[in-house]
């Protein structure tokens, strides 16, 4: 990767590559299928038209990026590791890279608080957040502060959120164990093992952290540590007017692959997320819309 940076404010190389997934204008497609790990990617990847030829880049930080049609719909698959960072370095440098809408749907793993059957698809309405309160004094206990914050929800895109959910229901095969559940509060945490009310070596304070949760937020199923950032992040872009060349394909159609190792091997299924064109008029407002699915 040539190195000369040109923007302090968007750092880009040279021949104008972001310089985190290391990808340019034409390399990323507008409907996007987000993932935390490399194999999940490829194996994703694998259900991509064969023609034309998949772009593949894995950058030196780890992102990777796949780029192919799906029944001739360009779609992207990107492998964004863990975390809000990395959401964050994502969702900024995809958008820096396109022209027009952006649809993200995230295909991740997740823990329960409910009892969910192991393999349940979670389909989260909102998301909020729990963090570390870096303020409190976690060696000596604070007595004027308290260890973890919740933040407001933020909600997931209801256009792309009903597109999966239907989607889904339609597609999925009664062969298949698993249930596919709508609506559902998700917490994304800073931290797996924190946050996540995990007991380790650390002195965390987390002990009652779940039992708090679950009391404070109604509907909460599912934690992970993505699913808000993607969706604070997609609500809070501010977009820019563009020129008509910045016209989307009329349907968005994605592959969606069971995340978790309890699906049995061979139950991949192919779901078809069928939208309406979001960008007819291309004098409007460019959006981004993220939804997401989480197998626990
Ligand atoms: C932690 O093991 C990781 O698994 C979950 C969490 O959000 C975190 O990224 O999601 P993925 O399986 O999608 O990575």
């Amino acid at each position: 990767m040539k190195d000369r940076i040109l923007d302090a404010n968007f750092p880009k190389t040279a021949d104008g590559r972001v310089y985190h997934l290391g990808i340019r204008v034409g390399e990323v497609a507008n409907r996007i299928v987000t993932v935390g790990s490399i194999s999940r990617a490829e194996r994703i990847s694998r259900m991509l038209d064969a023609s034309p030829k998949l772009f593949s880049l894995y950058s030196e930080r780890g992102f990777l990026t796949i780029t192919g049609c799906y029944k001739s719909v360009p779609v992207s698959i990107v492998c964004i590791g863990m975390g809000g960072p990395n959401a964050d370095f994502f969702i900024r440098e995809v958008r820096e890279c396109l022209r027009g809408d952006m649809l993200v749907i995230r295909l991740g793993s997740c823990g329960s608080l409910t009892d969910l059957p192991v393999g349940t698809l979670v389909l989260p309405a909102s998301s909020v957040a729990c963090t570390r309160n870096l303020d409190f004094d976690f060696a000596s206990c604070d007595p004027w502060e308290v260890p973890y914050r919740l933040s407001k929800p933020v909600s997931a895109d209801p256009t792309l959120h009903i597109a999966l959910r239907d989607a889904l229901e339609a597609t999925r095969p009664p062969s298949l164990k698993y249930l596919v559940v709508p609506n559902a509060v998700n917490a994304s945490t800073d931290s797996f093992y924190s946050s996540q009310g995990r007991q380790t070596s650390f002195q965390d304070h987390n002990a009652s952290l779940i039992d708090h949760l679950k009391a404070a937020v109604s509907g909460l199923t599912t934690l992970e540590m993505e699913t808000f950032w993607i969706f604070h992040l997609a609500a809070s872009w501010r977009g820019v007017k563009q020129s008509s060349s910045a016209v989307n394909p009329p349907l968005a159609t994605v592959p969606v692959v069971p995340a978790s190792s309890a699906i049995p091997s061979g139950t991949s299924e192919k779901v078809e997320v069928l939208l309406p064109s979001l960008d007819e008029d291309t004098s409007s407002r460019p959006v981004i819309r993220a939804a997401a699915a989480q197998m626990v």
